[in-house]
């Protein structure tokens, strides 16, 4: 890690930590105001160099690769903020962080429609077998056209698409389905308003009968220990012999090991996945599976939006050091105390 120190005269800058490689010209900005620790490597700190550089400063930008709990917090006592990088915020033990008097901010809103885009893009790859027919056409496997013997795939338009998390990105999602002519079902914590059901053609349904129904099934809500395995091998059994599965929200929202006994035994027609559990870790036997598409945990990954992510991070973080509240501040009661 470097730190930007004026060699001549001590700073009296706040000090803050990056601990992630951000844009150069983010961190540029970030240096005019404070002395920045940066891990510009981008190697992932282990927990003992994360809770030492978080007792070293003020407020931190991080991402979803920092655990921040009670015991990484246990030695930062000027700690005031830390900043995800990640609308999803389940590296936050967020109890701790307010015991420990620490706001805890996220990035919702300014990646919605990048991972709403591009959970249709997984979704399409996905039913109409595309990377299957790439590998199938550079494995010199393509001799000629046939109307029986090529890669068919599922239809997506005038299919049924079922929505498990009904956020921002779920209803993005949604109304993209719209547009392709899909009955759009969905299972959620709450129902949406009226008016956010009308403007999504959406219907709520319970978990069971979204599985028991829906052609594509699209998995958008947040990792919570409740959540975990929301599939496994009991749900993947209620779902058509025909149904695709897609996962943008975590890993360990899906039993990977089930998915992919599933896969193999034709239980599914395909799946999508662009989380894992203990990723970059893929649990070896979904690498086997022929009817996938995997990808590495990129939904939001385009230049616009992570540099948007990464700009709405800095001024949470800079909001919240300049003694105001931050726009996307997840532990309020922090900011009131
Ligand atoms: C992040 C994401 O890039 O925002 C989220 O919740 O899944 C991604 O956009 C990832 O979590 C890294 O922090």
């Amino acid at each position: 890690m470097t730190t930007q120190a004026n060699p001549t005269f001590p700073s009296t800058k706040p000090k803050i930590l990056v601990a992630r490689a951000i844009f150069p010209e983010a961190l540029a900005k970030l240096e005019e105001s404070f002395e920045v620790c940066s891990n510009q490597s981008d190697k992932i700190l282990t927990p003992e160099e994360l809770q030492k550089a978080l007792s070293e400063v003020e407020g931190a930008l991080v991402a979803g690769s920092e655990r921040i709990d009670a015991s990484a917090l246990s030695q930062a006592t000027n700690l005031k903020v830390i900043a995800n990088i990640s609308v999803g915020y389940n590296n936050f033990d967020v109890p701790a962080m307010t015991a420990a008097g620490v706001m805890a901010t996220n990035t919702p809103d300014v990646l919605t429609d990048t991972t709403a885009d591009f959970g249709f893009a997984l979704l399409m790859a996905t039913a109409r077998r595309i990377t299957e027919s790439e590998h199938w056409v550079r494995g010199g496997k393509w001799d000629q056209w046939s109307i029986v013997n090529n890669p068919l795939g599922m239809d997506l338009h005038h299919s049924t698409v079922g929505i498990i998390g009904m956020g921002r990105i779920g209803q993005g999602i949604a109304k993209r389905g719209l547009g392709f002519g899909m009955k759009v079902i969905y299972h959620n914590r709450s129902h949406l308003s009226d008016a956010d059901e009308q403007a999504c053609g959406a219907t709520y349904v319970s978990k069971e009968e979204l599985l028991r129904t829906a052609d594509h099934v699209v998995l958008v809500l947040p990792y919570t220990t409740q959540n975990h395995h929301t599939i496994g091998a009991p749900e993947i059994a209620l779902m058509k012999p025909t149904a695709t599965l897609i996962n943008i929200a975590r890993g360990g929202i899906v039993d990977d090991g089930a998915l992919a006994q599933a896969l193999q035994e034709g239980k599914i027609f395909a799946a999508g996945l662009d989380v894992f559990e203990g990723e970059p870790q893929v649990h070896p036997e979904l690498l086997k599976c022929r009817n996938i598409v995997l990808a590495p945990h990129i939904a939001s990954a385009t230049e616009k939006t992570r540099r948007a992510m990464v700009d709405l991070a800095i001024e949470n973080l800079c909001a919240a050091l300049a003694g105001k509240r931050p726009p996307s501040l997840i532990n309020a009661e922090v900011f009131s105390t």
